[in-house]
C-alpha cells in the first residue's frame, strides 16, 4: 500500500499532487532546488529534501539526487507530476529497480510513445487511425522523394524522437522536399540527438483534440472525454476547454472508442492522453500520445468530478478503477486560461521577479491552481507559467461569461501577465462561435494584441486612488515636498499601473 509519496516537480503540479495526498492519508515529501526554498510546495509537504542547484538540469532532472531523497525519506513511491523527468523512461525503470512504485506507466510504454515511428506502428496494429503516412525513416534523398510522392503532397517531415512541434518541416512544393527532409533531420540530431524523420500528410487548418485515458493492471481501460485545445501559441497551449464545441456523439463515440484501443494496445497503466487531429470534414488522426498528467487535467476533473490524481495513485498501487465507461458522463462545460509571467505586447517576453500582490478570483465555478504568493519572487529557471484559472459552467456561455469575470477580477502586481490577453481571448467573436482551430491566435491577432479598453470613470477613480497612494508613499507633492509638486498624470499612471492599481476594475 502506498503511504508515503515523493513528488519529484514544483510549482502549481506538486501542489496539485499533493492535495490529492493529503485527502487520501498519504504523507507527501517534497523535493527543492536552490531558487525553490521558499516556495509553497516545500511549506506544503510534509517532508522537504534539497536536491541541488536552481538549474533544473542539476536539481529536478537528476534522477540520482530523486532516489537519494526517496530513500532518505522512506517514500514509497514517486509522482513526476509533468515535464521534467515524468516521460524519462530510465527514470520510469530506475525507480522500478529501487524498489519504489512510479505514478505513471512503465519504461517500454514511455519508450514506445517517446519514438514517434514505433507509436505510429504499434497505433496502426492496434486499428487506429493515424494521419496517412509512412513507417519508415528517411535515409537518402531518393527515400525522401519516393516516399513524398506516395503520401502526396503538402507533408510534414517530423523527427520521430521529436513531439510537441519540435523538429516538424512543412514541405507544400517539390522543391522544398529534399531542402525540408535535410533540414528537419539536422534540426533533429542537433535537438534530440537522433536524425530519424518520417512523412505525415499534411493536415490543414487541424483542430487538437486529445482524450484523457486510464488504465489499469487488471486490463481495464476507460476515456474521460476530450479536450479541445487548438488555442496555442508556438506550441503553447494557452486555453482549453471541455467539450470540444465541434464534438458531437458519435464523433466521441467513435474517437473515445480509438483512444480506448490504444491504451489497451501498450498495456497502458496510469493516466495518459491521446491526441489527435480533427480537420473540418470531422476526420480524426491520431498523432502523439503523452504518456503522464497534463497541464489542463483539470477541465476533465471539472466536468466527471473525478479526482485524476487519486486514480493515478489508485492504479499504481494495484487497484481497479474504481468506475465503469458507463459511468463516466460529462457534466455542464469547463475552460482553462494559463496564466503566465510574461509580458504579451513585447513579443511574450518572459517577466519573472518580485510579486508584490496577488489577488486571485474566488466564487461560485472556480477553480485556481496556482503556487505564488504576495512576496513571492518567481525564479528565472523555470517554466513561467504562474497559475491555471479554470472554471466551470453549466453550460459554455456561462463558463465562458464565468471566465470573464475572474480574469477581471485577478489582480497581480509586480510583474508582467497574459491575463489581459487571455481575457481578449474570451471576449472574440470566433472563441465564442466555438469552431476555431489551431490558426486562432494568428487569425485573430490585431484583436487580441488591443489592450482592453478601461472603463473611463473606473480608470478616472483608479487614477485618484493612485494618486494618493503616490502621495503616500512618496511625499511628492505634499509640502514636505514642493519640487515635485508638479508631477504628472502619467506618472501616476505609470506608478499605478506597476502597483497593478489600475485592475481596479
Ligand atoms: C501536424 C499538423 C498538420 N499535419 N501534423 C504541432 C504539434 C505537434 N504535436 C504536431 N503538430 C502538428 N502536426 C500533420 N500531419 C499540424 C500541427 C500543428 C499543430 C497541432 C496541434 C496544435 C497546434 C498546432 C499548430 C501548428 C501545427
Amino acid at each position: 500500500m502506498i503511504k508515503k509519496i515523493l513528488v519529484a516537480n514544483r510549482g502549481e503540479i506538486a501542489i496539485r499532487v499533493m492535495h490529492s495526498c493529503r485527502e487520501m492519508g498519504i504523507t507527501s515529501v517534497a523535493v527543492y532546488s536552490e531558487a525553490d526554498r521558499n516556495s509553497k510546495h516545500v511549506r506544503m509537504a510534509d517532508e522537504a529534501y534539497y536536491i541541488g542547484p536552481s538549474a533544473s538540469a542539476e536539481s529536478y532532472l537528476v534522477i540520482d539526487n530523486i532516489i537519494e531523497a526517496a530513500k532518505k525519506s522512506g517514500a514509497d513511491a514517486i509522482h513526476p507530476g509533468y515535464g521534467f523527468l515524468s516521460e524519462n523512461a530510465t527514470f520510469s525503470d530506475r525507480c522500478k529497480n529501487e524498489g519504489i512504485t512510479f505514478i505513471g506507466p512503465t519504461s517500454e510504454v514511455i519508450s514506445i510513445m517517446g519514438d514517434k515511428i514505433s507509436a505510429r506502428k504499434k497505433m496502426v496494429k492496434a486499428g487506429v487511425s493515424v494521419v496517412p503516412g509512412t513507417k519508415e525513416n528517411l535515409v537518402s534523398d531518393e527515400d525522401a522523394l519516393r516516399v513524398v510522392k506516395e503520401v502526396g503532397l503538402p507533408v510534414m517531415i517530423k523527427a520521430s524522437a521529436g513531439g510537441g512541434g519540435k523538429g516538424m518541416r512543412l514541405v507544400r512544393t517539390e522543391e522544398e522536399i529534399i531542402p525540408g527532409v535535410r533540414a528537419a533531420k539536422s534540426e533533429a540530431l542537433a535537438g534530440f540527438g537522433d536524425d530519424t524523420v518520417y512523412v505525415e500528410k499534411f493536415v490543414e487548418n487541424p483542430h487538437h483534440i486529445e482524450f484523457q485515458i486510464l488504465g489499469d493492471s487488471h486490463g481495464n481501460a476507460v476515456h474521460l472525454f476530450e479536450r479541445e485545445c487548438s488555442v496555442q501559441r508556438r506550441h503553447q497551449k494557452v486555453v482549453e476547454e471541455t467539450p470540444s464545441p465541434i464534438m458531437t456523439p458519435e464523433l466521441q463515440a467513435k474517437m473515445g472508442e480509438q483512444a480506448v484501443m490504444a491504451t489497451k494496445a501498450v498495456n497502458y497503466v496510469g493516466a495518459g492522453t491521446v491526441e489527435f487531429l480533427v480537420d473540418d470534414d470531422l476526420n480524426y488522426y491520431f498523432l502523439e500520445m503523452n504518456t503522464r498528467l497534463q497541464v489542463e487535467h483539470p477541465i476533465t476533473e471539472q466536468v466527471t468530478g473525478i479526482d485524476l490524481v487519486r486514480a493515478q495513485i489508485e492504479v499504481a498501487d494495484g487497484k481497479e478503477i474504481p468506475f465503469k465507461q458507463e459511468d463516466l458522463h460529462q457534466q455542464g462545460h469547463a475552460i482553462e486560461a494559463r496564466v503566465y509571467a510574461e509580458d504579451p505586447y513585447s513579443n511574450f517576453m518572459p517577466s519573472p521577479g518580485l510579486i508584490q500582490n496577488i489577488s486571485e478570483p474566488l466564487g461560485p465555478g472556480i477553480r485556481h491552481d496556482g503556487y505564488v504568493y504576495s512576496g513571492y519572487t518567481i525564479p528565472i529557471h523555470y517554466d513561467p507559467m504562474i497559475s491555471k484559472l479554470i472554471v466551470w459552467g453549466a453550460n459554455r456561455d456561462e463558463a465562458i461569461d464565468r471566465m470573464k469575470r475572474a480574469l477581471y477580477s485577478y489582480k497581480l502586481s509586480g510583474i508582467k501577465t497574459n491575463i489581459s490577453f487571455l481575457s481578449r481571448i474570451m471576449e472574440s467573436e470566433d472563441f465564442a462561435k466555438g469552431g476555431y482551430n489551431t490558426n486562432f491566435i494568428a487569425k485573430n491577432e490585431d484583436f487580441l494584441m488591443a489592450e482592453r479598453e478601461i472603463d473611463s470613470e473606473v480608470e478616472d477613480m483608479a487614477i485618484a486612488a493612485t494618486f494618493l497612494a503616490f502621495i503616500d508613499k512618496t511625499g511628492i507633492g505634499t509640502n514636505s515636498n514642493k519640487e515635485d509638486a508638479n508631477c504628472t498624470e502619467n506618472e501616476w499612471k505609470a506608478f499605478g499601473k506597476r502597483r497593478g492599481v489600475m485592475r481596479l476594475y
